[in-house]
């Protein structure tokens, strides 16, 4: 049985490997995705480490010459999806998306270059390193202000959790008046009910053409864009790769560029502490133009301890939150808080459960020495796999699989991380 599905997990992921990249699912996303290529990444090292390292090098060509690096890269048109790259008319070397999405890569530079053996691969990692810190600079250029010192978005796509609760109130601002028609390709692929609604289409929509009208000038998209928000996930996720980055610098003789490193992570740690909502008690997501916490508390809260950060009286009322909502559901970690009127099982990152952003969440909980919780996230994230498959999604209160199948990601989690060992 174990067997089984470990080849079932590395056959999605070869049957998913366009060649040097792999796409999330075939059908619904055809193109390659940054934060989905850094974690499928991780899958192949557990049998090709050297793929593993192409899967970043592919993700790295796409990057501009100011740093940026996009959130889709689009090597050829497909029809499957909208929008491609005709309407986003951005990229540099490839044509490509004009935002990006969390930077998990320097994190898992780290970890291939702990593991791997071999010196051919550990010297291409090595050459990463510059690529990553040109991406990390170009954050701290135009995504961390000094005055929340945390990381804002300007499109919910880059967060990687598009429709969460978190931007509602933030995307009502977005003018959508303008939006011309346009046919959406996803729900060709998945069920609308687990699927962003036509509204949070409409504001996607209308926010990549603000920013293609710009020229995506990312410098006047910072500040004058209508939707710039500070994500609690992307600002812990960059927290801890700066540290990793830090570790990478101190491993591979870059020591020139640590004390800059150093002083994003005290930025970094003020975006931190803007993100506290003393009124919920959580870490959470905040509109930078109304200064509104969104409030909830979301599966990327959680993500605090993967950044070691916090102060012990904040860990202690995240704590009473994950007892609150670990008695609620059957699985952990839902997207969305089970007791807020918004949660929703199947809707995306409404409610349901990601195993990417689970095993983030484990992560940090074993660091903290939360083993219990640890060992829950893990065996919860095994028990949906072995259920339900490889979904895109899981519900957290029956396991059931949302959004696409055979998805790549989920297959990498399963080899690197939750499937280990079972
Ligand atoms: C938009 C590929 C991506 C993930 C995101 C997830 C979803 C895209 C979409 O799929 O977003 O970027 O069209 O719905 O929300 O996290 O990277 O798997």
């Amino acid at each position: 049985m174990q067997q089984g599905i470990d080849q079932a997990a590395r056959h999605i992921l070869e049957t998913n490997d366009k060649g040097g990249f792999t796409v999330p699912t075939s059908g619904l996303y055809p193109y390659q995705w940054n934060w989905d290529s850094v974690f499928v990444a991780l899958g192949f090292a557990q049998f090709d480490p050297a793929r593993a390292c192409r899967e970043i090098e592919t993700l790295f060509e796409a990057q501009w010459d100011d740093g940026f690096v996009p959130h889709i890269i689009f090597r050829r048109d497909d029809p499957d999806y909208f929008p491609g790259p005709s309407f986003w008319q951005a990229g540099a070397k490839l044509p490509s998306s004009g935002i990006t999405q969390p930077p998990v890569a320097a994190t898992a530079i780290r970890m291939l270059r702990d593991t791997t053996a071999d010196t051919a691969v550990r010297e291409r990692i090595d050459a990463l390193f510059k690529p990553v810190l040109e991406w990390h600079r170009w954050f701290m250029r135009y995504r961390v202000p000094e005055s929340c010192g945390a990381v804002v978005i300007t499109h919910p796509w880059e967060s990687g959790r598009d429709n969460s609760p978190e931007w509602d109130a933030a995307a009502a601002n977005i003018d959508v008046s303008q939006v011309g028609p346009y046919t959406r390709r996803d729900l060709a692929h998945a069920d609308a009910d687990m699927r962003p609604t036509k509204l949070d289409y409409d504001r996607y929509v209308a926010l990549v053409e603000f920013g293609r009208d710009t020229g995506w000038d990312h410098g006047a998209i910072a500040t004058g864009g209508p939707f710039r928000v500070a994500d609690v996930g992307m600002t812990m996720i960059l927290l801890r790769a700066m540290r990793d980055l830090i570790a990478l610098a101190e491993a591979t003789g870059h020591s020139d560029d640590i004390d800059e490193l150093e002083s994003y992570v005290v930025r970094l740690n003020r975006g931190v502490e803007y993100l506290w909502n003393a009124e919920s008690d959580t870490f959470c997501s905040r509109d930078t133009i109304t200064g509104a916490h969104s409030g909830f508390v979301t599966s990327a809260s959680f993500l605090y301890a993967y950044a070691d950060a916090g102060t012990p009286e904040q860990r202690a009322k995240m704590a009473a939150h994950w007892h609150r909502i670990s008695s609620r559901v059957e699985y952990m970690v839902p997207s969305h808080d089970p007791d807020d009127v918004l949660f929703d099982h199947r809707r995306y990152w409404r409610g349901p459960v990601w195993i990417v952003v689970n095993y983030m969440i484990a992560i940090g909980f074993r660091e903290q020495g939360l083993d219990d919780w640890a060992d829950r996230v893990r065996s919860d994230s095994q028990r949906m796999i072995r259920e339900h498959g490889f979904s895109e999604a899981f519900s957290p209160l029956d396991a059931g699989g949302t959004g696409g199948t055979n998805f790549s990601w989920t297959a990498a989690m399963w080899l690197a991380w939750c499937g280990q060992g079972s």
